[in-house]
This record gives C-alpha cells, structure tokens and sequence, in this order.
C-alpha cells in the first residue's frame, strides 16, 4: 500500500550529492556480462528494488534486463524490469500523500488529482502489455550508430493495473478543437538548456479507454525506478510514451511542439521504415506502434545441446496488438520451418510463449524463430537500417553445438 513517505534509498553504496539532485551509485556485482557485440562488454549493477541488472549508464540509471530472465516467466518480475532514463534529475523523494497529478489545458475544469481521487474516478483496470524501448537491441544494428548499445533486455512484460486515462480526461471535460494531450512527469534536466521530457499522445488515442495511468504493475505499486506512483501505459506503442512519475496532462489545441516529439524518437515515413545506411531520413513521423518479433528464450548463441536427442525449445513473441497469429523455427538456418505450440493467451498485448520439440543431428545448428502477428505482418530475413536504430526485429539465429 501506497501510504507513508517514500524515498529511494540506496543499498550497499553511498548516495552522493551532487549539483542538480542527488546522484546515486549503485552497488556493482562482482559479475559483468557480455553482450554479444563489440564493446559489449556491461557491469552487473544493484539499485533498490531491482535485482542486479546489466549497466548502461549510472546518471541516470538505466538498466537492462539480462536475457535469461524472459526465460523464467512469461510475466517480467519488477525486480528484473529494465529502466531507462533521459535527464539526470530523477525524483529521489517522492510523498504519496501529498503527490498531484494536475489535467489542465483546453478542457472544462482543469484537475489537481491526489493518488485517492484518482482511484475513485474509475474501477481499477487490468491489462497485461509489454513494455519495450524504440531502442532495444540497437547494439546489434550493422552499421552502428550513435545512442544506447542495448541487447534483446530493454522490454518486459507486466500486468498493469490503474485508471483509464479517458476517465480522467471525461472529468475535466474536453473541450471542442483538442488535437493531443501532453505528458509530462517529475523528472527534470540537469542543465536548463536541456529540453525537458514531455510526450504527446493524438487525442482519440488518448481516449481510447485502453490507455491507463497506471499504480501498479503486477500486484505490487510500481518500482520507484519504474515510474512510482503513477505512469502512462500505452498498450502495443513504444516505451517513449510511457511517461514515469507522471504529473500534468495537458489537452492541446495543436500537435505538441517539444523536442521529444518533434525531433527525438522519429521513424523514416516509409514502408520499410528505413533509410540507406549512414543516411538521414527525408521525412520522418513520431515513433508509435511496436512491430512484430520473437525470440528462443531456453537456449543463449553459444550453447551445446544433446545430438540426437528431443530438444524442447521454448521462447516467447508479441506485437504492437494485433496479437500473435503463429511461431514457426527453423533448425537449418532458414531453409525450412516447423510450426510451434503457442501457451496461454493472456492478451494481444502480452508475450505469447511457444514450445517446440526439435532433433539435430551432430555439428552446428543455426537456429531460428519467426512469428506472424494476426494483422499479417511477419519478421524480416534481413534488418533494414534506420538512423536512431529503432524498431529492431529482424528473424532471429541462435547457433549451437550438438554433440
Ligand atoms: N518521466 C519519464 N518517463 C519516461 C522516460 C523518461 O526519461 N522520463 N523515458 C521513456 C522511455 S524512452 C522508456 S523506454 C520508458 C522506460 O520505462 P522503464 O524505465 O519503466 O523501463 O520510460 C519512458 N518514460
Ligand atoms: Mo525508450
């Protein structure tokens, strides 16, 4: 329960003060990992409330959550969540009872909600969506380009649980000629040249009844580091959106103007979303909908496996909402494909496992999984390029050895 004073404390490390906020530093794990590019080499970090999580950055946080995990459970747990932060000056103290989530701008009556007016607005909604970075597994994008070198652990998979922002927007009443709401949360720049992290949602979307402001994520309130109290969740649309700590909402008359919409976080306007490698973009639009990927989640590139031998291969693959229609894998590099059992359904927006049993014969094996999304839309052999490295979800290989 959301009930005293909370602040982020860190364990087993100093809290160091620092100009601009407090800086912390996080325990280091004796481990590091390797992820599998070059300088791919990430210190395993302990933040409060999170279990040790690949580093990329110290301030702020932002943290990556080792593949193995996605192979524990369908559902991420919070303590293996990854993070991901832009400004420096992240809220360290945070007073649940006397936070305010204010709803201004071209609507009837503008709102300053505490965390209990919020609840009472609407019954508590339920859905189980994943959460994934515009960014994840830049790092394996050939050639590279500028910005977080990330694996495969920038997403997850949570059941969230909160408000349907259209409850809050229909109580301040939206007025006649509203084209977006904005976004904004507690965070803040370092510097005060630095713009500061808003987003903008199209107004329909806004009150489609799926998108929440969400207090917890699955059964528990939302990790600190995790945007807690409240976040934006945007079901089947990249993280971006999903603004932390969230705390004005402001209906606008016009497209948001903000650098986060207007000149970060841009996909190239075309088909195949790409550009010639080392080329800009000749007209872009915001980043939105997630594509469609998969991945073998039982065994890592470089394993040995049983020749001969039953081998159960299980993994998991989503969309942006469509849901997931088949998964199928290939144990020949791509030259055929065999068709794989899919698990519990627990919504269009969540990860859907999948089983399969395969035999391979001794030597090396290039492994591969595809899925299909029920609108049609399927994994591509070859990754097309685009200047952020965003949106990644080539086919992917696994090579392992049977002997
Ligand atoms: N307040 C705030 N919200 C934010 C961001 C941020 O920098 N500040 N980053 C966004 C981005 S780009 C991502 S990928 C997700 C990351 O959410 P997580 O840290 O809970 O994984 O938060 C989004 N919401
Ligand atoms: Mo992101």
């Amino acid at each position: 329960m959301i009930s005293r004073r909370q602040v982020l404390k860190t364990a087993g490390a100093a809290a160091l003060g620092a100009a601009g906020g407090m800086a912390f530093t996080a325990a280091r794990a004796a481990e590091t990992v390797v992820l599998p590019f070059a300088n791919g080499d990430r210190p395993l970090v302990k933040y409060p409330g999170k279990r040790a999580l690949i580093g990329q950055t110290t301030r702020p946080p932002q943290l990556e959550t080792p593949f193995g995990v996605f192979n524990e459970s369908i559902i991420t747990p919070n303590d293996a969540f990854f993070v991901r932060y832009h400004l420096a000056d992240i809220p360290l103290d945070i007073d649940p009872a006397t936070y305010r989530i204010e709803v201004k701008g071209l609507v009837e009556k503008s709102l300053s909600l505490s965390l209990d007016e919020l609840k009472a607005l609407h019954d508590p909604v339920e859905i189980v969506a994943v959460h994934q970075c515009s960014g994840n597994s830049r790092g394996f994008f050939e050639p590279r380009m500028a910005g977080g070198q990330l694996g495969n652990g920038a997403m997850g998979n949570a059941r969230w649980k909160g408000v349907p922002l259209k409850a809050v927007l229909d109580k301040a009443g939206v007025k006649a000629g509203a084209v977006q709401v904005s976004f904004n949360g507690l965070d803040g720049p370092a510097l005060p040249e630095t713009p500061d992290f808003v987003k903008a949602l199209d107004i329909d979307h806004a009150r489609d009844g799926e998108v929440m402001i969400a207090f917890a994520m699955n059964g528990e309130d939302l990790p600190w580091l995790n945007g807690f109290p409240v976040r934006l969740v945007v079901p089947g649309w990249y993280g971006t959106y999903w603004v932390k700590h969230l705390a004005e909402i402001t209906v606008l008359d016009k497209p948001f103007d903000g650098f986060w919409m207007q000149k970060a976080y841009r996909i190239p306007d075309n088909d195949c979303i790409c550009t010639e490698p080392g080329k800009p973009a000749e007209k872009t639009v915001p980043i939105n909908r997630f594509n469609v990927r998969s991945f073998i989640t039982s065994i890592m590139g470089g394993d040995k496996v049983q020749a001969e031998a039953p081998l159960k291969l299980r993994g998991i693959a989503f969309d942006g909402g469509s849901g997931i229609k088949e998964v199928s894998v290939s144990i020949d590099g791509g030259k055929t494909w065999q068709p794989t059992t899919l698990g519990e359904d627990l919504g269009k927006y969540s990860f859907r496992e999948w089983t399969a049993t395969v035999k391979l014969p001794k030597g090396e094996h290039e492994l591969k999984v595809r899925a299909t999304s029920n609108d049609g839309k399927t994994q591509p052999e070859k990754q097309p390029w685009n200047p952020s490295g965003y949106m990644r979800n080539v086919i992917e290989t696994t090579r392992v050895i049977a002997a």
